[in-house]
C-alpha cells in the first residue's frame, strides 16, 4: 500500500473508530494521518511478524491522544486483525482510547502529553551505546511542546548529539480548546529548536513528497538530532472539520456529521483503495451541515444560545463573547 493510499485509510478508520466509540480527538487524527502513512508506508524498518526484533526502528507517537491514527497505521501493516479497529475505545478492548503498548507494534503508552520524547531520546542513546543502526521516530503535537519535558529531551539530545533521533512536531498551531498562540506563544518554533542545537526542517506535513524528503535528508545528518517541523492543518480532510477547534473533543455524530465526512472522503479515495464500511459510500446521504443543539459535547461552547452565534469558534475569547451575549 503507498503512501497515499494509507492516509486515506487511517482518515476512513479514523471517522469510522470516533463515530462507533463516541471517542474524541477526530482533528488531531487527521492532521497527523499524513505524517503517520509516511511514516509507515515508507520510513520505519519495522516487521509485523517480529514486531519486538532488536533490529526495528522504535516509533513513539507522544501526542497520545490521536491513538487511532497509529492503530489503523499498525493493522494496515499487518500487526493485528483490521476487524479489531471497531473495538477502539470500547470496554474490554486493547485498543484504549489513548496508545497503549499492549498491542504489536507499540514501543510505548503514550496520552500523558510531555513523555515521548524523553523517552524516544533514551532509546537513542541507548541504541547508539550498543553500536546499533536503527532509528528513533517521536511524532508530538505542538501543543504538547508547552511542557518543559520536551525542552530537557532536546537539550539531552544535543548534548550526545543524537544523530540517529528524529522528531516530527505536528504543527497545526491548535491545540485542545484554542489556538497556542492564544494559550502558550511558541513561535519562531523552528530558530527554537536549532538554538537547542537540532537540524530543523520546516515542511508542508500534509505533502508526502515533502515528508519523504525530509526523512530522507535526517539520514544524512552527522552529529545533530532532527526535528521535522510538519505544517499541518487540525481537521485535515474534512471540509467542516477543518481548523475548527470543536472538533478535537466532538466526533462525528450519526446524521450529517457522519454522512458528509464519508461522502466527503469518498470524494477523494485513491484508486485500489477498498472502504470495508461504506464500499460504496453512503446512499442517499444526509448533506444538511446545520447542527441541531440537541447535544453537548463541549460543555462550555455547545449550547443552544451559542448556536445563535456563527458555528465557528477560533478562539476562547470567542467564547467569552458569546457568554456574554456580545
Ligand atoms: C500532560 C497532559 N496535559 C493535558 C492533556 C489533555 N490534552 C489532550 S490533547 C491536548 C491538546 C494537545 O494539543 P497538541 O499537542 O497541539 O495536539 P493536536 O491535537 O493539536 O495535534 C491536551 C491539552 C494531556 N493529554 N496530557
Ligand atoms: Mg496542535
Amino acid at each position: 500500500m503507498n503512501s497515499q493510499q494509507l492516509a486515506w485509510k487511517i482518515r476512513r478508520h479514523g471517522i469510522e473508530m470516533t463515530h462507533l466509540s463516541g471517542g474524541s480527538h477526530i482533528g488531531a487524527i487527521l492532521s497527523v494521518a499524513d505524517i503517520m502513512a509516511v511514516l509507515y508506508a515508507d520510513v520505519l524498518k519495522i516487521d509485523p511478524k517480529n514486531p519486538k526484533s532488536p533490529d526495528r526502528d522504535r516509533f513513539i507517537l507522544s501526542k497520545g491522544h490521536a491513538g487511532a491514527s497509529v492503530y489503523a497505521a499498525l493493522a494496515e501493516s499487518g500487526f493485528f486483525p483490521v476487524e479489531e479497529l471497531k473495538t477502539h475505545y470500547q470496554n474490554g478492548s486493547r485498543l484504549s482510547g489513548h496508545v497503549s503498548h499492549h498491542l504489536p507494534g507499540v514501543d510505548l503508552s503514550t496520552g500523558s502529553l510531555g513523555h515521548g520524547l524523553s523517552v524516544g531520546t533514551g532509546m537513542a542513546y541507548a541504541l547508539k551505546k550498543d553500536g546499533k543502526e536503527n532509528r528513533v521516530f517521536v511524532v508530538l503535537g505542538d501543543g504538547e511542546c508547552n511542557e518543559g519535558s520536551v525542552w530537557e529531551a532536546a537539550l539531552f539530545a544535543n548534548h550526545f548529539r543524537l544523530n540517529n533521533l528524529i522528531a516530527v512536531v505536528d504543527h497545526n498551531r491548535m491545540q485542545s480548546l484554542d489556538y497556542n498562540e492564544n494559550t502558550l506563544e511558541i513561535e519562531n518554533f523552528a530558530s527554537k529548536w536549532k538554538a537547542f542545537g537540532w537540524n530543523a526542517i520546516e515542511i508542508d506535513g500534509n505533502n508526502h513528497e515533502e515528508l519523504k524528503k525530509a526523512f530522507e535528508s535526517a539520514k544524512t545528518e552527522k552529529d545533530k538530532p532532527t526535528v521535522i517541523i510538519a505544517n499541518t492543518t487540525k481537521g485535515k480532510g474534512i471540509s467542516f472539520m477543518e481548523s475548527d477547534i470543536l472538533w478535537h473533543y466532538r466526533f462525528p455524530h450519526e446524521g450529517w456529521e457522519y454522512d458528509t465526512a464519508v461522502t466527503e472522503l469518498h470524494k477523494i479515495k485513491p484508486e485500489g483503495v477498498e472502504d470495508i464500511y461504506t464500499p460504496n459510500g453512503i446512499e442517499n446521504p444526509n448533506l444538511n451541515t446545520e447542527l441541531d443543539g440537541s447535544d453537548h459535547t463541549m460543555t462550555e461552547t455547545w449550547k443552544p444560545d451559542f448556536l445563535q452565534t456563527p458555528r465557528r469558534v477560533n478562539t476562547l475569547s470567542d467564547v467569552e463573547k458569546v457568554k456574554e451575549g456580545k
